[in-house]
């Protein structure tokens, strides 16, 4: 057994000038250097060599999709990929021992990434009322002491059961059953934190919330574009695919506040040009985008688009998918001819030639497909954002063929799949009739809370219990200390969980951690050896096989733990055979099948190579809004201003963390190595805020409210963002997020438009000193 590293922090914090290319050898060689740090060359064997294959283990990671079977390369996956499955299969192990000598309070202070490293969970484990320490607990014990709070309960709307897209489909079915069969929809989610404004945007506009490109698309694609997202850290094999899109003759344009590495040139391990030459060319055009205005970007294409239909009726817009598929065009074709160029230029912070470019690009292509991620979702004025890429797409129909349409690129590998599953507080009432009718209990059909309201009501004593499979809540959630004082309200908080994380540290009165297997262990039931299956960015569902034995004999699986707390909670109350479940996923699904669209022979059809394929209604023609057709809508665009002296921080990842945990603290890409608490701003603010580099702030948020948002201590790193915007790392930044800065309808937090000054302060005791590498 592994024993945890040794903290040796890095005395210097050295920085070295941005990348200008991603991938490569290097790649290879990191993502080896830490899986190897972290488990066996057997076990690294074991999993990278089935991973993303056939029968084999769908990566942790993020939810990009796989070539169709047969087109697969033997090591199907990327650097970091590695690391998240490595992490996973750590051969460290956290015993009750570490309990012991480790209080709760104690283990609260150290960071994220030494929890992390300390490895796996191995037995439930309990914090009773009143104690400072988690000990040992039975399963058997462990399940009651939460059937026992849920049921002592006033309302079973006194309980949250939030979800992380790792879960699977069989334990989010299983989830979302149990909260309804108990009474309430209050099923929190990571999707409202991260891509809950794409679903909203998309939903009222074509009537679907999911993305309607697969991965052949992008091979056909003429144009496509990458707004607010930085693949080469967080999809990293979507450079891959936009390998095939360049040399198939497709362009690109990146939109992005960073001129982050992997826009500019990827070198692909996996081919040869990749290992010995200089790689391939992203982006054509880079629009280096003030924050927030990816709005008025997409309304000043519109307007140049309809200006050169005027000019040459006939030949610009898809006239025929206009009339045929949407309503409401002409509402805003008056719209944006009249949004104001003046508007436009200060919203986005480029030129009225830069966006001509932009026009002139798309008037070349006829398939275009535009993918988006958390720099757009993030934000105040999100959703229209999402809304007016669909009327950008819809005007040249762009969107139902080949080649073209929407890519909402989603984080977590399973997130898109809890979803499908019914893991959402607002699931429509067909999705209700459709349980009632299979289980013949009355779902309930009040909308529960979603991340930010689960919060208020627990901060406020009208939640008592929180459950939580899988993530990292409150590290994932804004404003740090209120989320934090919200769950130490809790009379019992308990966590599904593979690994330590601060969601251990923050408890309610009673806490219990609740160990579960990973998927790359084999999963045994009474019926046999499980898979367990998982639905990617492109709507295709397959199946996961774990292949290592367990981390201990004492984990039970997610679906495991799930049906038997249903089954002590609910007992024969509702007619759900918790324990058929649990012996046989199969069984699971064969519910699906009947329950959830697309899902028909669930059983027999997601085993075949490759899995299924959910339709996505736009790709037939079908748009399930009020009109029966594609909507186009009129937006406005924010013209908020950060006040005199105030930037916008964005919080976002580094190239060595997956979400809330950083693996180590460099940054590659962006040439950081050895700190984490670094916050980067234009060298021109820099000068007119007089700030030199290397001198340390305090970070403060700048909101409406009595709190004092500030974390302390952080160097600042003079780097290429947009005038006016700096940027941080989540979660260290997260304090600073208020609750209520959400995006107008999805009510998810702005993660990417925080308000903040920063304010000259004295190095902390033990400070690492900057160095700086021209
Ligand atoms: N290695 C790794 N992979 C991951 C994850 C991880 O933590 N680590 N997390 C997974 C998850 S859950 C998710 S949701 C995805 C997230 O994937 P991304 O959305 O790529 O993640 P972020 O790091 O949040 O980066 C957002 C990008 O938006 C840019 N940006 C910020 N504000 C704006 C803006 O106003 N306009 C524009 N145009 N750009 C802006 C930032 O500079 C940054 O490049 O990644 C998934 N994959
Ligand atoms: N400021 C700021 N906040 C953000 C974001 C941001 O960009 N900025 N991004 C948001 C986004 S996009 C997201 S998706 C959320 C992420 O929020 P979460 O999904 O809640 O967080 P993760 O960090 O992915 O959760 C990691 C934990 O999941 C557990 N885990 C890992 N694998 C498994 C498994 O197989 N089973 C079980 N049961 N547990 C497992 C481990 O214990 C690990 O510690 O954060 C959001 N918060
Ligand atoms: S691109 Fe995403 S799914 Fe593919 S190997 Fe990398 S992290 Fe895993
Ligand atoms: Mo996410």
């Amino acid at each position: 057994m592994k024993k945890a590293p040794k903290q040796e922090p890095d005395e210097r914090l050295t920085v070295t000038p941005p990348k200008k290319w991603a991938a490569g050898v290097p790649a290879v060689t990191h993502a080896l250097e830490y899986s190897l740090e972290e488990a066996t060359l057997r076990t690294t064997a074991t999993t990278l060599l089935t991973m993303n294959q056939v029968d084999g283990i769908d990566c942790p990671g993020c939810a990009w999709s796989d070539p169709a079977p047969g087109h697969r390369h033997m090591n199907e996956y990327c650097e970091n990929g590695a690391k998240h499955i490595n992490d996973e299969a750590t051969g460290r192990r956290i015993t009750r021992d570490f309990f012991r000598t480790h209080s709760v309070s104690e283990l609260n202070r150290q960071s994220d990434m030494w929890l992390n490293q300390q490895g796996r969970l191995t037995e439930p484990m309990i914090k009773r009322p009143g104690s400072d320490y988690y000990e040992p607990i039975s399963w058997h014990d462990a399940l009651g002491l939460v059937a026992d709070e849920l049921k002592s309960l006033d309302s079973p709307d006194e309980a949250a059961f939030y979800t992380s897209g790792r879960a699977s489909n069989e334990s989010a079915f299983v989830l979302q059953l149990f909260a309804r069969a108990f009474g309430t929809n209050n099923l929190p989610d990571c999707s409202n934190l991260c891509h809950e404004t794409s679903g909203f945007g998309l939903h009222e506009t074509l009537g679907t919330g999911k993305g309607t490109v697969g991965l052949e698309d992008f091979y056909q694609a003429d144009l496509v574009f990458l707004v607010g997202q930085n693949p080469a850290t967080n999809h990293p094999r979507q450079l891959s695919a936009l390998e095939k899109c360049k040399v198939n003759g497709g362009k690109i344009i990146a939109v992005n506040t960073l001129p982050e590495a992997g826009l500019f040139r990827f070198k692909n391990p996996q081919q040869v040009r990749g290992v010995i030459g200089n790689g391939i060319k992203i982006s054509d055009l880079f629009l280096h985008i003030r924050s927030g205005g990816d709005l008025a970007l997409f309304q000043g294409v519109n307007r140049l688009l309809l200006e050169a239909e005027d000019a040459a009726p006939g030949t610009v817009l898809d006239n025929e998918f206009i009339s045929a598929h949407t309503s409401g065009f002409e509402e805003f074709a008056e719209h944006a001819r009249g949004v104001s160029w003046d508007d436009i230029l200060t919203a986005t912070q480029l030129t009225r030639q830069r966006i001509e470019e932009v026009r002139d690009y798309v008037l070349r292509a006829k398939r275009v497909i535009v993918c988006w991620a958390m720099g757009v979702t993030q934000q105040r004025h999100g959703v229209p954002t999402v809304r007016e890429i669909v009327n950008f797409l819809m005007l040249r129909g762009n969107l139902g063929r080949a080649g073209a349409g929407a890519s909402p690129v989603r984080g977590h590998s399973n997130v898109q799949g809890d979803r499908t599953m019914g893991v959402w507080e607002q699931m429509p009432d067909e999705f209700l009739d459709a349980l009632q009718a299979e289980f013949g209990f009355d779902p309930p059909r009040e909308h529960g809370v979603d991340s930010v309201k689960a919060i208020k009501a627990m901060r406020e004593g009208r939640i008592k219990v929180f459950l939580s499979l899988a993530g990292n809540f409150v590290r994932a959630a804004p404003d740090t200390h209120i989320t934090d004082e919200a769950i130490r309200r809790c009379r019992l908080t308990a966590q599904i969980s593979t690994k330590l994380s601060k969601a251990h540290t923050v408890t309610g009165e009673t806490a219990l951690i609740l160990p579960c297997l990973g998927r790359t262990e084999i999963d045994i039931q009474a019926g046999g050896v499980q898979f367990v299956t998982v639905e990617n960015t492109s709507s295709e569902v397959h199946t996961s096989f774990g292949k290592l034995p367990p981390a201990s004999r004492l984990l039970l699986s997610e679906v495991a733990i799930l049906c038997r707390l249903a089954h002590r909670t609910l007992g024969d109350k509702v007619k759900v055979p918790w324990l058929e479940f649990e012996a046989e996923y199969g069984t699971i699904r064969e519910r699906v099948s009947r329950i959830v669209p697309g899902f028909h022979d669930f059983n027999r059809r997601v085993t075949r190579p490759g899995g299924i394929k959910l339709p996505n209604p736009v790709n037939e023609g079908v748009f399930a809004t009020p009109t029966g057709k594609a909507m186009f809508t009129r937006n406005d665009f924010d013209m908020s201003r950060a006040p005199a002296g105030a930037l916008v921080l964005q919080s976002m990842r580094s190239h060595d963390q997956w979400n809330t945990i950083p693996y180590t603290d460099n940054d590659r890409y962006r040439g950081i190595h050895g700190g984490r608490n670094i916050v980067m701003v234009n060298p021109e603010d820099m000068s007119d805020l007089g700030l030199t580099r290397g001198q340390y702030v305090d970070i403060i948020g700048v909101w409406d409210d009595d709190i004092e948002r500030r974390v302390d201590g952080f160097v600042v790193v003079p780097y290429p963002t947009t005038r006016g915007c700096a940027a941080a790392y989540y979660p260290e930044v997260q304090p600073l997020v208020p609750l209520d800065s959400v995006a107008d309808i999805s009510n998810q937090p702005t993660s990417k438009g925080i308000v903040v000054r920063l304010e000259p302060t004295t190095p902390p005791p033990g400070a690492k000193s900057a160095h700086f590498h021209e």
